[in-house]
């Protein structure tokens, strides 16, 4: 039999600790559907970041019930073993095997969910559950949520109230444990090393595709379960395409490369954007404009303690790069005016750095009751400044068109300032001359 890999103490803690924030409620979490399923082809199906989060459990066509306090607190719904199936797709736990493995107080086939689901709500007083997933599972849970008001007649009671699961659990997930922080750190510390391999092959000739196999290569023999997002690599003017996703290029003489990619360990992902020339030599334009995002993304993250507002980030970013339009020229007139009028979007259009963790934009709220949310310790986040020039930018400097520079750490917020957990990837203009080409260590 399959094993699960994962030390159960972990969801089982991190269940208490729920237990704790959300009496007299159930959480209901559905596993993704397997919608990348195409013809007869599986593609990549990952869990739901919140279901595995609290259960360890990575099967699809799933949903777990959390009621705490209640008895049975913890109810998972699973499929049921089959052995023509598993001849198929693989391995099935089916509910014996999944109560006992992953520690749950009881299990069902997902078949019982119509049944089961309402008599599990009877002692409860609100729901959490996300909708937009899967909008045909969203149907089926809204009907068992008429079906369960009507069991009740006159009763006094009527509709349950629905909050928003994806809130309740990114509160949790925005501030990482240290075992947490821990296994992202690896994530982040494969992440820089699988940057730096890909650094050192860089040649004038190569195509874009061949580096992100180096990158995914690089990434999985150190240990990784997969890529933690669509890696974009994009050299010359692919770079000012902010989700360039082709990645099919020749790059050439004379072109920057930007590459944007993290490595997954352990559910949890690192997030690194470099951007280098392919030669291995900077021109003294595209020198310009990587020490003035370089400068920004130091300063930015310079500012990092707790308490600071996340959203200060941003501004003191957009004020920062702005002083950088006018310094190159990208932009004439006055500071204020092209903040306010937004201009800066031209050549910026986009935030300074998002929550990161199980997903690669993490769940947690950056605003909380109208205002902007303080950053606390355990928090990680990206700093990510970028400029992007169009290469048919008629108003900017020729010398400038077509180039598009964004530099990405993953940062971790500490009692007294932060930890850059992404430091191990150079970002100096000498060190990546130094290493950009010069093949394998
Ligand atoms: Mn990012």
């Amino acid at each position: 039999m399959r094993r699960p890999h994962f030390d159960m103490n972990v969801f089982k803690e991190r269940r208490a600790r729920l237990s704790g924030m959300a009496p007299g409620a159930a959480i209901i979490l559905r596993s993704h559907p397997e919608m990348m399923r195409q013809y007869d082809v599986d593609h990549h199906y990952r869990p739901d970041s919140n279901l595995f989060y609290l259960t360890g459990w990575e099967e699809p066509e799933s949903v777990f019930v959390f009621r705490p306090g209640q008895t049975p607190e913890s109810v998972l719904f699973v499929r049921r073993k089959d052995v023509f199936r598993e001849t198929w797709d693989g391995f099935r736990y089916g509910p014996e095997a999944a109560a006992t493995e992953f520690r749950m107080d009881k299990t069902y086939l997902i078949d019982e969910l119509d049944a089961v689901l309402p008599e599990l709500l009877k002692p409860v007083a609100r729901v959490y559950y996300h909708f937009n997933v899967d909008p045909d599972f969203d149907r089926r849970f809204l009907g068992l949520m008429e079906k369960f008001r009507v069991s009740l007649g006159r009763t006094g009671r009527g509709c349950l109230p629905i909050h928003d699961s994806w809130e309740l659990l990114g509160e949790m997930r925005v501030k990482k444990e240290p075992y947490e922080a821990g296994v992202l750190r690896k994530a982040c510390e494969i992440t820089a090393n699988a940057h730096v391999e890909v650094m050192r092959a860089v040649k004038p000739g190569m195509n874009e595709r061949q580096l992100h196999g180096l990158f995914v290569g690089s990434a999985f023999r150190q240990g990784a379960s997969r890529e933690g997002y669509n890696s974009i690599v994009a050299g010359g003017a692919g770079a000012t395409t902010l989700h360039y996703v082709f990645n099919d290029q020749v790059l050439r003489d004379g072109d920057l490369l930007l590459i944007d990619a993290g490595a997954e360990c352990e559910y949890f992902t690192g997030d690194v954007t470099r951007t280098y020339p392919v030669n291995g030599r900077f021109t003294e334009a595209q020198k310009r404009v990587y020490e003035a995002v370089l400068k920004v993304q130091k300063d930015v993250i310079a500012m990092i303690k707790p308490g600071l507002p996340f959203t200060k980030l941003q501004e003191a970013t957009i004020g920062w790069l702005v002083d950088a339009m006018l310094d190159l020229k990208l932009l004439k007139g006055d500071k204020r005016q092209i903040i306010d009028a937004g201009d800066f979007r031209k050549y910026y259009p986009h935030g300074v750095g998002h929550w990161l963790g199980m997903d690669v934009h993490d769940a947690g709220l950056y605003v909380i009751d109208g205002a902007p949310r303080p950053i606390e310790p355990g928090m990680v986040f990206t700093v990510e400044p970028g400029l992007y020039v169009p290469a048919n930018d008629a108003s900017a400097p020729a010398e400038y068109r077509g180039i598009g520079i964004r530099i990405e750490d993953d940062i971790l917020v500490t009692a007294d300032g932060c930890e850059n957990m992404t430091a191990a990837a150079p970002k100096e203009i000498a060190e990546l001359e130094e290493i950009v080409g010069k093949g394998a260590r």
